[in-house]
């Protein structure tokens, strides 16, 4: 009882937030002290730059094949999109990132890494990296792992959170470029920031999302709102 109380509590705000899509929740000047902000960042697509890393290993593993720049992505799922352009594409673009070094050599998003770090120096304030992996886990776990630690360091390992259903992890904002995040949790605890990627920026502007376009986007005042 106690339990599904404090989750409704915990709700409710992100309801009433959910009605009024740009305004702060709260302002700084209504946040309770201490308590905390629990920030989760998507990887893939927020902190690295996982199309643009497709995109150049499948031009350089198949010169010959049609491609899809990124102006034209469309739709989360690149092996979807790829398969309609030719039905053996599909198999093709699923080799690139089960691929060993796939994931440990993507660049990082433009802003990323300088923004985590300024992030977790921030009062009240905790992150977490919150990552889907891929089923072909011979390569792509270790990975993962292996680049927070070269660009967001060693300390960084003990905020990476592996699962395939983020409606399960608890936190106040979750920033993913996936425009759907489901799972079994039908309500979860955060509000989902969309990041701007190439496969979502053409979608109608939500009246109940915010967005955060890139690191240079005011990411600051989306946390700011999201204090309670
Ligand atoms: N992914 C696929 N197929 C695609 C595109 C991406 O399996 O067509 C995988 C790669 C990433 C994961 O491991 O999905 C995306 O994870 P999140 O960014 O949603 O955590
Ligand atoms: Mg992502």
């Amino acid at each position: 009882m106690a339990l599904q109380l404090h989750r409704t509590a915990r709700f409710l705000p992100l309801l009433q937030h959910r009605g009024s899509a740009l305004s702060p929740r709260r302002s700084c000047a209504d946040m309770s002290p201490g308590s905390r902000l629990r920030v989760l960042l998507d990887m893939d697509g927020v902190i690295a730059d996982f199309e643009g890393g497709f995109l150049k290993k499948y031009r350089q593993r198949f010169p010959n094949d049609p491609y899809i720049s990124l102006e034209e992505r469309r739709g989360f799922w690149v092996s979807t999109q790829y398969g309609e352009l030719r039905g053996d594409l599909c198999d093709k673009a699923i080799s690139i990132w089960e691929s060993k070094n796939f994931f440990i050599e993507l660049e990082p998003i433009p802003g990323s890494v300088e923004a985590v770090k300024e992030m977790v120096k921030m009062k009240n304030t905790d992150v977490f990296i919150c990552t889907s992996p891929i089923k072909h886990y011979a390569h792509c776990p270790y990975e993962k792992y292996a680049w927070v630690e070269r660009h967001l360091g060693p300390d960084f390992l003990e905020k990476v959170i592996l699962t395939r259903d983020k409606t399960i992890v608890s936190g106040d904002i979750l920033i993913d470029d996936k425009p759907d995040i489901l799972g079994v949790e039908p309500n979860p605890s955060w509000e989902h920031v969309l990041f701007t990627a190439c496969h979502n920026k053409h979608l109608p502007p939500s009246t109940t999302q915010r967005r955060l376009l890139s690191w240079d986007d005011e990411w600051r005042g989306i946390l700011v709102g999201s204090r309670s």
